[in-house]
């Protein structure tokens, strides 16, 4: 599949087990027109480690990452660029926060990411920052809270 975006990002853990910590790696992020995919590096000896299909995907979104951001390693003074992709996969809600080096390629990726999935997503309500023991864009204390933005869908 022909590759439309790819570059090194910073993700944050998406805790898909619960007893997993909250940290951050770098990662070797590819687009294409059926899934966005993560590898441990670039290269051919590259390993994948995780994969969405874009026909999951309903909400890309800038996201938040405030006080949480001190956590990204390598280069912490540096500003990031954080976005989000939610998706669901087996009946369960994900979100994927991704950090960009420019503000600029943030905007590429939320753009390319939203052509590819523009018919599934939705104009829904989402949560702009992190699950921290609470939300904390709006101090939600229930996980499940409905969010506190409108997604552009
Ligand atoms: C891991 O932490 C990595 O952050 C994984 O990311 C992440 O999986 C794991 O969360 C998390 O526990 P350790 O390396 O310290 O074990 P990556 O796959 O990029 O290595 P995700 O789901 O974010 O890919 P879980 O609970 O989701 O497995
Ligand atoms: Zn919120």
């Amino acid at each position: 599949d022909e590759v439309i975006r790819e570059a090194f990002m910073i993700k944050r853990s998406q805790n898909k087990k619960i007893f997993t910590p909250v940290n951050y790696k770098g990662r070797w992020f590819v687009l294409t027109r059926k899934a966005l995919i993560y590898y441990d590096t670039d290269g051919q000896k590259r390993k994948e480690r995780g994969r969405i299909p874009t026909d999951a995907i309903h909400t890309v979104e800038q996201a938040q990452l405030g006080e949480l951001s001190k956590q990204i390693p390598d280069g912490d003074n540096e500003k990031r660029y954080p976005f989000q992709v939610g998706y669901t996969e087996q009946g369960t809600d994900y979100t994927l926060y991704l950090a960009a080096r420019e503000h600029s390629e943030r905007l590429n990726w939320i753009h390319d990411i939203r052509k590819l999935c523009i018919s599934n997503t939705r104009r829904v309500q989402y949560h702009p920052a992190v699950w921290a023991r609470k939300w904390t864009c709006c101090d939600a204390e229930r996980r499940s809270a409905s969010g506190c933005a409108l997604a552009a869908g």
